[in-house]
Parts: structure tokens; sequence; C-alpha cells
């Protein structure tokens, strides 16, 4: 039975990865953070998973090399993907001093401890289309020049490079993985998307009157997180390790979002939507859209789910949520 080690495991694509492995008979450890959130809140996400037998979690912090370095030599997985950071873009301009520790530097802890450890295993680095950012050669695609506009996306542009350097200098087999958005009903509530169909729901239930939102013309390539996770998996099922970058290949703007949203509740998301500055960033990643290519020729992977169907699906799981409650 092969061990994986997630960073991250409580997130969307934590909880989603440790399925996928677990379905694949994986014996998977989960590293979490300690903090003032109670357990079972703080994995409300891994509920599907958390009585599996091959489940195990297990203290640590990304910046704290120690813990990282005994949950290694404790448990000599054969994989780990490298998915904590924090991962806030707008957030990351109010702690960019964290958000590189974290986010880069943690990803250097994690490669010195896989050295020192002289563990054979297999790195998954999750990269961002964030480290494009400013690019304006559209589609963006693994040799697109990076360009990133916010400590978060300069901090993933670190955590990049240093998995190049350490692959190149010492061999290790780490791929990088640059994931345009990728969204789902487990998405957190303070992303755009999230925020949209948890908004366009209680605005339908009458629990909410407005939605308050940022800048509506920034375009993003989003997709299913699911799918996106099935593709991280065969990254580190190659014989080499590689770069790939994560995309639908189509482009859409906050406000086609919301108009998919609260269509699909039957409303017209002029009526509801207002904007507040202080939603918008110090410096805004205008247009996102990635070109796939490199993954479908050698990973076989595609995005299937269009963005109408994961509106649809996040609508509807944030309706039937809400429901209940009420
Ligand atoms: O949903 P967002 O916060 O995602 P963002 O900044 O694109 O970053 C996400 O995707 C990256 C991959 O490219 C990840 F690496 C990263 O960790 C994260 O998952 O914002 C999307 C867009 C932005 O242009 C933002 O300015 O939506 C715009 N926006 C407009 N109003 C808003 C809001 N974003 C948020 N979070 N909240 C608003 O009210």
């Amino acid at each position: 039975m092969k061990t994986a080690l997630i960073t991250g495991i409580s997130g969307q694509d934590g909880s989603y990865l440790s399925e996928i492995l677990l379905e694949k008979g994986y014996s998977v450890v989960g590293i979490v953070r300690r903090n003032s959130t109670t357990l079972p809140h703080q994995i409300s996400n891994l509920q599907n998973v958390i009585d599996h037998p091959n489940l195990k979690l297990a203290y640590g912090d990304l910046t704290d090399q120690n813990s990282i370095q005994r949950i290694l030599t404790e448990h000599e997985p054969d994989e780990i993907y490298n998915l904590g950071a924090q991962s806030h873009v707008k957030v990351s301009f109010e702690v960019p001093e964290f958000t590189a520790d974290v986010t880069g530097l943690g990803s250097l802890r994690l490669l010195e401890s896989i050295r020192h450890t002289g563990l054979k295993t297999k790195l998954y680095q999750a990269g961002s289309s964030e480290m494009f950012g400013g690019m304006t050669k559209e589609p963006q695609h693994e040799p697109t020049r990076f360009h990133p506009r916010s400590p978060y996306g300069a901090a993933k542009v670190f955590a990049h490079h240093i998995s190049v350097n350490y692959r190149e200098a010492y061999d290790l087999f780490v791929s990088n993985g640059i994931l345009f958005n990728h969204e789902s009903p487990r998405r957190g509530e303070n992303f755009v998307t999230r925020k949209i169909t948890l908004g366009a729901v209680s605005i339908k239930l009458g629990l909410q009157k407005k939605l308050m939102l940022g800048n509506l013309e920034a375009k993003r390539d989003w997709g299913y997180a699911r799918e996106y996770m099935e593709a991280v998996w065969l990254m580190l099922q190659q014989d080499h390790p590689d770069d790939f970058v994560l995309a639908t290949g189509k482009t859409y703007s906050v406000r086609d979002f919301c108009e998919l949203a609260f269509n699909s509740l039957g409303m017209d998301y002029r009526d509801y939507v207002g904007i507040d500055e202080k939603y918008f960033r110090p410096s805004e990643v205008d247009t996102l859209i990635g070109d796939p290519n490199k993954a479908r020729e050698k990973l076989g992977w595609e995005a299937k789910t269009t963005l109408a169907e994961l509106t649809d699906m996040m609508v509807k799981s944030d309706y039937d949520k809400i429901k209940k409650t009420l």
C-alpha cells in the first residue's frame, strides 16, 4: 500500500485529493495545523473520509521545519502533495510576510526535509496561475514568463523556482502544477465564486438583501476542483518530474459568473449586486486564461465540467445547505 502525505488536507483541494487517493487504495496522512478553531470544524470538508481506516491526521505546520521532518521520518510517504498555503490573494496584501513564510518558505522547508531525510519520494508543488499575474500574452502556458501581482503570487513564484532548483541540483522528483482557478461546493466562502453562490441563495431565501463585491470585470479561467485533483495525482504517476498547466482554456468575468448564478435561481444579478471599494486589490490580475495542451498530451487529462454546470452545482449545494438550517 502506498502512503501519501498531504499538506492543506482540510481545504477544498486536499479533501478531494484525499478521497481520490483513498479510493485508489492509498494510506493517506494529512497535516493539520493547531489553531483556535476546533478540529471537527477545521476538517468539515473531510466528512466523507474522516472515519476511513486508512486516513490519519498529524499535527504539523509548514512554518515549523522540525514538525515536517518528524512526520516524514515517521510515515515515509511515497508521494507528498504540498497544497498548504495562505491562499487568499487579497489577504496576502494584509499579511505579506506570513504569506511568504507559509506559501513560499513552507515549500523550501518541505524540500529541505526530503533532502535531509534522504527519502525517495515524489513531491507535487501546488503552483498557481497567479504567478502569471500581469502577463498580457494569452493564453498562458508553461513557458510563459511569470509576473506576480500580489505577495501571494510572488511567494508561489519562489516556491515554483525553488522546486525546479531542487529537482536540478539534488535530482529530487518534484513536479509543479500551475493551476488556474478551480472551484466547487467546498470552495472557501471568501473566494468570489462561493461568495456569489452563497449570496445569491441567501437573497433568494430572504436572508439577505444585497451582495457587495469588488471588481466585476476581472476574468478568470474557472474549472471544477475535483477534476484538477485527478490530474495532480497523474503528475506523480509519470516516470519523470515535469511542470503542467491545468486550465479549461476559457475565460469569464466575475460579472458573467454573477449572471449565471443569479439566473439559475430565476433572478437578475443587476437588482442585487453592489460594488464596495474595500474588495478591490492594490494591484489586480485582469485576465487569466490557460492553455492546458501539455496536460492533455502528456497526462491525457482535460477539464470536462463547464462553468454553467459548475455554477449550478454550487448554487444547488448552497441552497440545500441553507434550506436545512431554516
Ligand atoms: O476568487 P478570488 O479571490 O480568486 P483569485 O484571486 O483569482 O485566486 C484564487 O485562484 C488562484 C489561481 O489563479 C489561486 F492560486 C488562489 O489561491 C485563489 O484560489 O478572486 C477572483 C477575482 C479577483 O479578480 C477579484 O478581484 O474576483 C474578484 N472579486 C471581485 N469581488 C472578488 C470579489 N474576489 C473576492 N475574493 N471577493 C470579492 O468580493
